[in-house]
């Protein structure tokens, strides 16, 4: 709960769409398709019957906050275009769930237990809290996960250790270790060679949105800046560090490198020079990688 996971999903959407907040928010099944050319998304949202309780052209954040505290409400389908580059193939259907250790609601967990058992899915994102691993619930279930999928190789697992940003290395707090951490954590749960991913999902999605000319809060921006600052020198360690095939990292140091060479040329122009940084924040911040190993997985599928 409040790892991070809509946060991630609306960084993969380049947009504010579902609703975030420090406390239990997401209550409903959330799904979201990419479709090419479709301007705003369209929300459906449904009760426990399959019956259609209402349904909206121009879904907003405000929008999904009501829909997931209306308890008549357990599923909900959006669809419209992904306003990110490179754009994902047409196509790609992304879930949010609940929390499933909300001790306050128990319906949480069933309704993320429920689909990870339902939906035919080709990969699924596990979002960690990187301060807040080796929780008992953490531990129940990863053996749901691992008695379901581990050993199904149409069924990838990707790791995401997501608030790397609020560990502290000056007080000893490093990136790498927790990586290493969390890596024996899911290895002696039984994940083989698990993929795990450091992320700031919550800067990812404010660089999209700057990159979009979203209006921001004074607090995301400086958010942004923030993290501009504090990982402009630790760029390739964040890379380094996860464990996500090294294929998949030389194409990210590839990328990396290919946008630093033309910053040097975009020193004069701040708005290009602005622009350069916070693609590369999208690559550094882990976004870039797991949409990466997305679309690998989708053309395996294939
Ligand atoms: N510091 C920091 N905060 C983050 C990051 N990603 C998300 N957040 C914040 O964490 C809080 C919870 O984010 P959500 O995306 O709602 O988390 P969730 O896992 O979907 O939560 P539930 O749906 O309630 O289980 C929000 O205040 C986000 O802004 C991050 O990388 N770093
Ligand atoms: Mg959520």
């Amino acid at each position: 709960m409040s790892a991070g996971k809509s946060s991630f999903i609306n960084a993969l959407i380049g947009d504010e769409l579902l609703h975030v907040a420090n406390e239990a928010t997401t209550a409903c099944l959330t799904r979201v398709e990419h479709r090419k050319g479709v301007q705003s998304f369209r929300g459906v949202c449904y009760l426990d019957s399959g019956a259609v309780l209402a349904t909206q052209r121009d879904a907003s954040a405000e929008l999904l906050r009501d829909w997931n505290s209306d308890g008549r409400v357990k599923r909900i389908e959006l669809k419209g275009s992904f306003n990110v580059a490179p754009r994902p193939a047409s196509g790609l259907v992304v879930y949010d769930t609940p929390g499933p250790n909300n001790s306050q609601d128990e319906r949480h967990g069933q309704l993320m237990r429920e689909a990870v058992q339902q939906i035919p899915f080709k990969a699924l994102c596990y979002v960690l809290n990187a301060g807040q691993l080796g929780t008992v619930d953490d531990r129940a279930c990863l053996d749901l996960l691992l008695n379901g999928l581990a050993d199904d190789p149409t069924h990838e697992i990707y790791f995401v250790l997501n608030k790397i940003d609020l560990l502290d290395p000056e007080n000893g707090e490093h990136v790498g270790d927790h990586v290493e951490r969390a890596h024996k954590y899911l290895s002696d749960a039984g994940f083989h060679n698990p993929i795990v991913i450091p992320t700031i999902a919550d800067a990812a999605l404010y660089a999209r949105k700057a990159l979009n000319r979203s209006s921001m809060t004074r607090l995301q921006r400086s958010k942004l800046n923030r993290t501009l600052d504090e990982f402009s020198d630790r760029k390739r360690s964040l890379i380094h560090v996860s464990t996500a095939p090294d294929a998949v990292k030389r194409r990210l140091f590839k990328e990396l490198d290919s946008l630093e060479q033309r910053s040097g040329a975009l020193a004069s122009d701040e708005k290009l020079a602005e622009e350069n940084e916070l693609k590369q924040l999208i690559i550094y911040s882990g976004l870039r990688t797991v949409e990466m190993l997305i679309q690998r997985q989708r053309r395996l599928a294939e």
